[in-house]
């Protein structure tokens, strides 16, 4: 095996927040296997061009062929599987791209890492890890007493996006039991920061706010989410990676459960202290018909994580969206390239085909 991390859907938010801070501390080659859907954003790691640690291959998870081939050729001592299908709304309209991704790709994936394992020698077969990176909405929804989710509560999966990533679950558990894959699973709360997509709650709002457009809140905006800083998810991740019990899962969460209009009440007030405007932006907002089977409350316990890997989040939630509103603020031409989809010229340009390099 080489020093070198296979990671997929890089390019994503949390992926791309992962490869920037894996690269700011490591030697160690990082290999981005990444389709770049309306999801990926090359751009995002712009900062790494001409590093000889980082790779981007444009690639499909369906492709065994080609995840085969990489394998082989790069032969990673670890796979972080980050690449899916990823935002509940698109998976009410559109399943069909969610179980293609999330669990045939998932499936791919993991055939492909167990023949590259299976052939590795002795020594190198102990080292190798799989860690496959989901969330906690595969446990469903929580009543407003209900304990926090543990690795133990049930899966209860609600959204087509759920119940992938609940099946993406599922495959990594059978691969470790059935094959003795050295598989790891994480399972995160709500992440926010640098370069999320804005079609999620936090950058959309910031973004609409800014522009003086609705702020459309689901139904009553009462709903709860528990919202990680996404840094402190990729540290999560490093130390599951590093010391994680082989076949076990681990919950990732901020303790910060907050209602949806409290998050949006608080970025109208940064945005109105920062970018000061006639009126408040709190009267942009404004309820907008519910999401269909909208998970009311979600909630982690990550003390197992803290207690066996001594990880805890470093981030509150107040601090944290005051960074991603400066951040969105600092970084308006990447908002602009997003915004006008000229980030997809920019990666037809430059990774219109496979790309190695
Ligand atoms: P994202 O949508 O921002 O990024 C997904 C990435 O996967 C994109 O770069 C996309 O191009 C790539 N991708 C999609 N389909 C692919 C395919 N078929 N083959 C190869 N690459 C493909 O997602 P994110 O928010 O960064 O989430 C990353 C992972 O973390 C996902 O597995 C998600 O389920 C999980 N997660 C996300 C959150 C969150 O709040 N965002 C919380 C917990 C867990
Ligand atoms: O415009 C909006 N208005 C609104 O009220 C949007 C986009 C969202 N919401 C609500 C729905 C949710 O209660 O805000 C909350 C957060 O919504 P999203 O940002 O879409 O996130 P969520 O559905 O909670 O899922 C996210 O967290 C878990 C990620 O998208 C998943 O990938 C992750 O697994």
């Amino acid at each position: 095996m080489n020093p070198c991390i296979f990671v997929t859907g890089g390019a994503g938010f949390i992926g791309s927040n992962f490869i920037l801070n894996w690269l700011s501390t490591s030697s160690e080659k990082v290999l981005n296997f990444d389709l770049l859907t309306y999801a990926g954003n090359a751009q995002n790691l712009v900062s790494l061009e001409g590093d000889d640690r980082y790779t981007l291959v444009r690639g499909d998870l369906c492709d065994g062929d080609l995840l085969r081939e990489l394998l082989q050729t790069h032969r990673p001592r670890a796979i972080l599987h980050f690449a899916a299908e990823s935002h509940v709304d698109r998976s009410i309209t559109g399943p069909s791209a969610f179980i293609r991704t999330n669990i045939e790709g998932t499936f791919q994936l993991l055939e492909q890492a167990r023949a590259y394992w299976d052939g590795l020698n002795a020594e190198d077969k102990q080292q190798f890890r799989f860690l496959h990176v989901s969330t906690d909405e595969v446990y469903g929804s929580l009543g407003p007493d209900d304990p926090a989710f543990s690795e133990e509560t049930p899966y209860a999966p609600n959204s087509p996006y759920a119940a992938s990533k609940a099946g993406s679950d599922h495959l990594a558990r059978a691969w470790f039991h059935t094959y003795g894959m050295p598989v790891l699973t994480t399972n995160c709360s709500n992440n926010y920061g640098p370069y999320q997509f804005p079609e999620k709650l936090i950058p959309l709002m910031i973004l609409n706010a800014l522009e003086g457009k609705p702020l459309p809140v689901y139904g009553d905006g009462q709903n709860v989410r528990d919202w990680l800083y996404v840094t402190d998810h990729c540290d999560a991740i490093r130390v599951v990676l590093e010391r994680g019990k082989l076949g076990e899962t681990y919950n990732v969460g901020g303790n910060s459960e907050r209602k949806n209009l409290d998050i949006v009440h608080q970025i109208c007030d940064l945005l109105d202290e920062l970018r000061p405007a006639a009126t408040s932006r709190r009267e942009l907002i404004r309820y907008v018909t519910d999401r269909p089977g909208h998970d009311r409350r979600y909630a982690i316990n990550a003390s197992k994580l803290r207690r066996e890997l001594g990880w805890s989040p470093t981030i509150q939630v107040e601090q944290g969206l005051r960074r991603t509103v400066e951040w969105y603020l600092a970084h308006m031409d990447w908002v602009e390239s997003v915004r006008t989809g000229s980030y997809r010229e920019w990666i037809e340009q430059n990774y219109g085909n496979r790309s190695i390099g």
